[in-house]
C-alpha cells in the first residue's frame, strides 16, 4: 500500500520534510481553510498540490471533502450543495486528485471523551467512556430523551450507563465539564472541517440547533439521504474517474439521538448495493471499526477489500465494560497484520495512512490535533513499515523505501 500520512496543511507543526524523512510517500490533506459549504477552486487546490510535490509526495486522497448537514438530512438547499459539492470534485480531479475521504455521520464527527489517558507504559491515547458521554449527554446537553434513552441503553450487559452517568454527576465540577465540553467537541471537531471550531464562545448552543435540525431523520430517512447524494455524484465520478470512500462512524453506534448508517457489515453492504458503482467504495478505517463489539475487522476486510479506497491502519482496545481506547498498532482487535496481507494483495498501490497514535516523549506539549502527534504516529508508521515490508516478501511484490542509497 502507499505509505500515506494525514497532513493539516502549511500550517502544520508537522513538516513534510519532516515527512520525508519518515518514508511517506503520498499526503492525505484538504483545503481546511475554505469554510464549509464553499467551492474548492482551482487555484487553490494547485497551489496545495504543488507544494506537496515540490517536497516529491504527491496529494493522494483529501480528508475530507466535507458533506453538510444540509446533504445530510436533506434540507431545502441540499441541491444547490450538491452542486457545490460536485464543482469541488471536478477542480480536485482537473489537478489530478482524484480518492475523495467524506462521512455521513450527522452532527458530531469522531467523538472521544479523553484525549490523553494514560497508558501502562506511561504514554498516552485517546479513550471513550460510555459514562462521561451520558453525562454530557444528559446534564451538559441536556438533551431531551437523553436519560429515558440511556436507561433502555443495553449494548453491555450488565452495565448500567445511566447509574454511572448520575455517579459521576456527583463528582463533576464547572472545570470538569468545561475539559469533557472541550474533549468531546472542541478539540475533536475543531481541526476536522466540520461544524464547530476552537474559538465557537458557545459550543453547547450550536450543538443543540444542529440536533434540531435532525427531529423526524431516522435511520431509514438518513439512508435515503446518503442514496441520494451518492446517486448525485456518481456521474461526476464516472466523468472523472474519482474514488469516492465514505469513513465508517467513530465510534461505530448511535450517539445523541441521532441515526448512524456506516457501522456493521450490514450498512457496508447497504450502501455499497444501493448504489452498485465501483466507484461508490470505503475509506476502511480499522480502528473506527474495531471499536465496534458487532464487527469481525479482519472478515470485513476480506468481503470489502475490493471496494476499498483508503486504509486507515489502527486498532482499538475494548475493555470488559465496553470503553475503549486506542491499542498498539500490534495488538488490539484489528489485526493490523492480517489487514495488510489482505489489502497488499488486493492492491499494492491502495493508499493507507497509519491512523492516531500514541502521545508520547514529549508529545504532548507540541499542541498537535488530538489524536495526531508526531512521535506517536511515527512510532506507529515504522512498524507498519516493518509488517508491509514482511507481508510484501510473502507475496512476492518489490518495494524500496524511498530515500536511501540502496
Ligand atoms: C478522526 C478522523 C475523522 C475522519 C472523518 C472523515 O480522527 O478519522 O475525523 O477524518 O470522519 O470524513
Amino acid at each position: 500500500m502507499e505509505r500515506t500520512w494525514r497532513w493539516f496543511g502549511k500550517n502544520d507543526k508537522i513538516t513534510l520534510a519532516m515527512l520525508k524523512q519518515i518514508g511517506v510517500e503520498g499526503i492525505v490533506t484538504a483545503l481546511h481553510d475554505v469554510p464549509l459549504g464553499e467551492v474548492w477552486t482551482r487555484e487553490k487546490i494547485r497551489d496545495l498540490r504543488e507544494y506537496i510535490e515540490s517536497y516529491g509526495m504527491r496529494w493522494s486522497v483529501v480528508e475530507s471533502l466535507p458533506v453538510v448537514e444540509t446533504i445530510k438530512y436533506g434540507g431545502p438547499d441540499r441541491d444547490e450543495q450538491i452542486e457545490v459539492y460536485k464543482t469541488s470534485m471536478r477542480n480536485l480531479a482537473a489537478e489530478g486528485v482524484k480518492c475523495i475521504c467524506y462521512n455521513f455521520m450527522p452532527v458530531l464527527d469522531w467523538a472521544r471523551t479523553d484525549l490523553l489517558h494514560e497508558n501502562p507504559n506511561g504514554s498516552s491515547n485517546l479513550y471513550f467512556s460510555y459514562a462521561e458521554f451520558a453525562y454530557f449527554d444528559i446534564y451538559i446537553l441536556k438533551r431531551e430523551g437523553a436519560r429515558e434513552e440511556w436507561a433502555a441503553f443495553n449494548r453491555f450487559p450488565g452495565r448500567d450507563v445511566l447509574a454511572e452517568a448520575d455517579e459521576l454527576a456527583k463528582t463533576m465540577t464547572p472545570e470538569k465539564d468545561h475539559k469533557l465540553v472541550e474533549n468531546i467537541v472542541i478539540k475533536t471537531q475543531g481541526f476536522v472541517s466540520g461544524n464547530f471550531h476552537e474559538d465557537d464562545e458557545h459550543p453547547i448552543e450550536l450543538f443543540r440547533q444542529f440536533l434540531d435540525l435532525y427531529k423526524g431523520i431516522d435511520k431509514d430517512k438518513l439512508r435515503e439521504n446518503m442514496k441520494y447524494f451518492l446517486e448525485a455524484i456518481m456521474p461526476v465520478c464516472e466523468e472523472t474517474g474519482i474514488n469516492m470512500c465514505v469513513h465508517p462512524d467513530d465510534p461505530p453506534i448511535p450517539v445523541l439521538g441521532l441515526p448512524r448508517i456506516v457501522n456493521s457489515d450490514e450498512d457496508i453492504e447497504w450502501f455499497l448495493s444501493a448504489v452498485d458503482n465501483p466507484h461508490n467504495g470505503l475509506s476502511f478505517c480499522a480502528g473506527s471499526l474495531s471499536a465496534g463489539i458487532q464487527n469481525d475487522v479482519v472478515g470485513l476486510a476480506r468481503k470489502y477489500a475490493s471496494r476499498t479506497h483508503f486504509v486507515h491502519l489502527r486498532s482499538c482496545h475494548i475493555f470488559p465494560n465496553g470503553d475503549f481506547t486506542e491499542a498498539s498498532h500490534l495488538g488490539g482487535r484489528a489485526d493490523i497484520i492480517e489487514l495488510c496481507r489482505i489489502f497488499e494483495k488486493e492492491n499494492p498501490n491502495l493508499p493507507m495512512r497509519v491512523d492516531h497514535g500514541m502521545t508520547m516523549l514529549g508529545d504532548e506539549s507540541r499542541g498537535y490535533n488530538a489524536g495526531y502527534s508526531f512521535l506517536g504516529r511515527m512510532f506507529a508508521l515504522g512498524q507498519v513499515q516493518g509488517i508491509l515490508a514482511t507481508v510484501d516478501r510473502e507475496l512476492g511484490i518489490e518495494y524500496k523505501q524511498p530515500g536511501f542509497f540502496d
